[in-house]
Formats: C-alpha cells, sequence, structure tokens
C-alpha cells in the first residue's frame, strides 16, 4: 500500500513533531539540557515542519558522557555478540524503511521514489555489511625471540564524534556507525542543522536492539554542537563527511589532543567520454553521473563532462532532451524525480555560480539555468548544463554542489587526462570506452579514489570509498574502513623464559 502525496505528507510531519526538541542520549528520546530549539525547514513548500533540539557545549558534554559511560560494557562484548545486535537493528530499520524514507523526503527535498527509498535500502545494506565482519577483527602472531610469544590484537579506540551532512543523511549515519559500533567504539552523532529528523528516527530504531548510550544522536549547529563534540577530550576519534572548509577546522581541532581523525570531503568528479563508447550508455551514465535526480548534492557528482569531439554534439543533444523530460516536483509524489535543494541558501549559491557562468565571456547555458517554472514556493532548479567555463573559473573549480554540470570538447585521451586531472579534488571519475587497454591506461593515471569504466555508480558496501588530494583523507565503506579507522593496533610481547 502507498498512501497519496498528501497522506504521507500528514503523517511524515507528525512523525517529525513527535521527535521536535529531542535528541537519542543515554538510550531514550529526550530534551537535552540546554532545552534550545532550530527550526527544520521542508525545502519544497519553505514552511518550518518542526524545532529540532539545538545542542550547545553542555550537551554536547552530557551526551558524550553517556557514550563514556557504555564504551566499557560495550567494547569488551563479544564482536560475535555486536554484530548480532547490528544485524538485529538493520533488519528493524528494513521493517521501518518506508516511513524513514517518507521522514528524509519531507526534510530534505530528495525525491521519495528515485533518492529516498534507495538510500533508506542502501543505509541498511551497509548496516548488514558491518555486522557481518565481527569475524575480520582479528590480530595476528609472529614468530619473534626463543621464548617470547608476540601478537598483536585491535582493540576499539573509545568515543567516535561523528559530523555528518544533510544530502544523504541516513546512508552517512551508517557509514560512520557501523564500523564504529562493530569494531567496538561507542558514537556521538551530529546530525545536520537541515536534516536532524530522520537521523534521530533512526537512532531511536536502533535503541530498540542496542544497549544504552552506544549510538548518541543529537542536533545542531556547526560551531555551537560540532566543534565542542571535535574537541571534546573524550572524543578519541573523529569521522566527518561535509565541506573542505570544515574539514580542514576539524583537523585544528583534533591537532590539539592528537586524534585521528576520516574526512570525506568535496568532489568536482570528472567523466569522460570516448569516441568509440557506446551512446545509448552514455547518454543514461553521463545523467546517472551527475546525480540530477538528487540535485546534483552529491559529492562523487560526476559534473566535469568531457566529450570526444566526435561525439560532442550528439551526446550534448541527446543528454539534453533526456533532462528536459526529467519531472520536478513535491518530492513525496511517486511520479517525481527530481526534487528540491536543501535551502535558500544553497539554492542562492546554486544560482550564483550559473550567473558567474552566464557572464563569463565564451560560457552557454545549454538548458536550465534558472527556477523551475510553475514551482514559485520551494528550492526547484531546473538541470543546467554549461559550455565554455574555463577550468580557472570558480565555477569549475568550485564544488556547486547542485543540478549544475559543466561540459568540455576534447581531441584525444591524453588532453582529456590531463583536464580531468586539473582539480584540487580527486573523489571519482569515469571514462566510458570499449578500449581495454584504454580503460585501465585511466584508472591507473586518474587521481581519485573512486574510479568507473563504463559505469558512474554511487558507493556500495564493501568497495572502499574515499578522496585523493583535497578530498579527503581516509576510506569508507569497507573492511579497511573499520580496521584501519575504528581499531588500534596493540603489540604484545610476552618473555615466558626459554
Ligand atoms: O557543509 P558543512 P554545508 C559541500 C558542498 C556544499 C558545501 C556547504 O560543496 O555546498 O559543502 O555545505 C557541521 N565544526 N558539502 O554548509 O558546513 C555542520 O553542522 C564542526 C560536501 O552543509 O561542512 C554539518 O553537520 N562541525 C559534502 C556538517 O558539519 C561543523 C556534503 C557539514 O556542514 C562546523 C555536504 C564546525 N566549525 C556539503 N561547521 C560531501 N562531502 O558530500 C559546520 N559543521
Amino acid at each position: 500500500f502507498r498512501p497519496t502525496p498528501g497522506a504521507a505528507k500528514t503523517a511524515a510531519l507528525a512523525e517529525a513533531r513527535r521527535l521536535a526538541g529531542q535528541v537519542l542520549v543515554d538510550g531514550r528520546l529526550q530534551c537535552p539540557p540546554s532545552g534550545r530549539a532550530l527550526p527544520v525547514e521542508n525545502p519544497a513548500d519553505e514552511t518550518v515542519i518542526a524545532e529540532a533540539a539545538r545542542c550547545d557545549a553542555r550537551d554536547v558534554a552530557w551526551a558524550v558522557e553517556a557514550a563514556q559511560r557504555a564504551y566499557p560494557a560495550w567494547s569488551r562484548r563479544p564482536a560475535r555478540e555486536r554484530g548480532d545486535l547490528l544485524r538485529r537493528a538493520a533488519d528493524r530499520l528494513a521493517q521501518e524503511a518506508e516511513p524513514l524514507a517518507r521522514l528524509m523526503a519531507l526534510e530534505t527535498g530528495n525525491a521519495l521514489a528515485t533518492q529516498c527509498r534507495p538510500e533508506v535500502a542502501s543505509a541498511i545494506e551497509l548496516l548488514h555489511f558491518y555486522a557481518g565482519l565481527w569475524s575480520e577483527l582479528k590480530g595476528r602472531t609472529l614468530p619473534w625471540d626463543p621464548g617470547t610469544f608476540a601478537y598483536v590484537t585491535r582493540e576499539p579506540l573509545g568515543v567516535v564524534g561523528a559530523i555528518i551532512p544533510w544530502n544523504a543523511p541516513l546512508l552517512l549515519m551508517m557509514a560512520k556507525l557501523g564500523p564504529a559500533l562493530a569494531a567496538g567504539n561507542t558514537v556521538v552523532l551530529k546530525s545536520a542543522e537541515q536534516a536532524p529528523l530522520t537521523v534521530l528516527r533512526a537512532a531511536e530504531i536502533l535503541q530498540e536492539v542496542l544497549p544504552p548510550g552506544v549510538a548518541n544522536a543529537i542536533s545542531g549547529y556547526g560551531e555551537e554542537a560540532g566543534k565542542p563534540l571535535a574537541e571534546h577530550p573524550l572524543v578519541r576519534k573523529i569521522t566527518f563527511t561535509g565541506s573542505c572548509a570544515v574539514g580542514k577546522q576539524i583537523l585544528h581541532y583534533a591537532a590539539d589532543k592528537l586524534c585521528p581523525v576520516t574526512l570525506e570531503l568535496g568532489g568536482k568528479s570528472p567523466n569522460i567520454v570516448m569516441d568509440d563508447a557506446d551512446l545509448e550508455q552514455v547518454v543514461s551514465g553521463v545523467i546517472v553521473g551527475m546525480r540530477f535526480t538528487r540535485q546534483g548534492q552529491s559529492c562523487s557528482a560526476g559534473t566535469r563532462i568531457y566529450l570526444h569531439e566526435k561525439v560532442y554534439e550528439e551526446v550534448v543533444s541527446r543528454t539534453v532532451a533526456e533532462l528536459g523530460k526529467l519531472r520536478i516536483g513535491d518530492p513525496l509524489d511517486e511520479q517525481t524525480q527530481m526534487g528540491a535543494i536543501i535551502s535558500r541558501e544553497q539554492f542562492d549559491r546554486v544560482t550564483a555560480y550559473v550567473e558567474m557562468a552566464r557572464a563569463t565571456p565564451g560560457a552557454r547555458i545549454l538548458c536550465g539555468g534558472r527556477r523551475a517554472a510553475g514551482l514559485e514556493k520551494g528550492y526547484f532548479y531546473t538541470p543546467t548544463l554549461i559550455e565554455g567555463v574555463p577550468h580557472t573559473s570558480p565555477v569549475c573549480t568550485d564544488e556547486i554542489f547542485g543540478p549544475v554540470a559543466l561540459l568540455y570538447r576534447f581531441r584525444d585521451f591524453d588532453e582529456a587526462l590531463h583536464l580531468a586531472n586539473k582539480t584540487d579534488f580527486g573523489l571519482a571519475g569515469a571514462l566510458w570506452t570499449r578500449d581495454l587497454s584504454r580503460a585501465l591506461s585511466f584508472a591507473e593515471k586518474i587521481q581519485a579514489g573512486f574510479v568507473q569504466v563504463n559505469q558512474y555508480a554511487g558507493p556500495r558496501a564493501g568497495l572502499s570509498y574515499g578522496g585523493y588530494k583535497m578530498s579527503g583523507l581516509g576510506r569508507e565503506y569497507s573492511l579497511e574502513s573499520m580496521l584501519e579507522h575504528f581499531t588500534l593496533t596493540k603489540t604484545v610481547i610476552v618473555n615466558y623464559g626459554s
């Protein structure tokens, strides 16, 4: 049974109001000590849907202390039991998938059908993945000096501080909680001020299965809640997804206490189409790559598109035609393929970049470049393709994080590769070709952490995901992410006498 958009919205609004003002700390939904609130907006109609908790340093300390109290028992629990609890938690999320997806559509503006449902499924898959990794938390023994027994074990770090953005709240929540909890850490997770409710509801569901204090979810602004969380002396690991600028600040906070940090930051990823590619595949792949079904608000979006001169005109005209068919509108409507940009601030930012391109000599807007017609309320922007923007322009060097992609024409592979690598970022990249040696050469030479040939999918459970250069530090979604970023090794040498 699928309710009408109106009924789905009413149900999601009721859920948002039930969660208002609260955080999930120490095993239950409760109001934090400060009792302050921040408005959460529906980006599709610009109304306030609920007042979420606006945590400050005192609230953060209160949550971290709860996580610290839960740590000894959780870390000592057999890894297999932790895995079992996480698997049951993932199963509970699966039972609540539809209301979670609706709440997400309400507060993020992402379309229910094309973005929110698939995201909930991916988040559950990711938690299942980490739940199954308990047997990988193993150490090793070494043949050391005679009469000694030497071994290396893995231990959790303690309380993890996790800070996430709004663009994929549930997936990013599980990308942090999954490896941290599986390895025996406890967590305080701060959601983004624009999208705290889905995370809070998911934390409440996890809480039905997990011991109190193991997984805490708080909300608030970056400076007020994120900074004290990262700086708190009991937080022994920080994992962050967000902008480059804040990522750098996080490193500064961590420096004072020498705390390890994982950063998943922005991107401006290249998508290169050779003249021997299957153009049918290319057109849909380029569109999927731009992530316009989530308004381009994805760190892995392929927003610099390099087309071989022989196929340029054809790919451009077919892509423009396909983008014109994208149905933009109410995120809760089953027919909608593209929803609203998260906030007025992001909408204005996207608009400013497009206007900068419009004013650039030689640049041409091929489609979009304006607010969606007939949708005066809400932050709806049309899918936008621009050609002729110089590689030195901020439109090309900055991550716009909206439905805007740039097109470039090239003559040969080396030129395309050179331009593709001409960026401070290095998160993702793709090449479309039937030539195997070219594909492998691209994989070798592209400076990016997530590389694809003849497809442009997002991260999936099991395969490492993370950036080169300014796109971040560390890897997520994989076994390495749990072992390398959420455990410490300890070497023990026992001299038992010969
Ligand atoms: O990110 P911020 P914003 C990029 C994208 C976007 C831009 C701005 O280009 O246009 O960032 O988005 C918390 N100490 N990405 O403003 O500010 C904040 O509360 C501690 C790429 O939303 O980085 C939120 O929880 N925490 C990205 C989180 O950091 C702080 C996804 C992200 O906010 C803080 C999102 C501080 N001083 C945006 N300041 C990706 N990699 O996918 C803010 N925060």
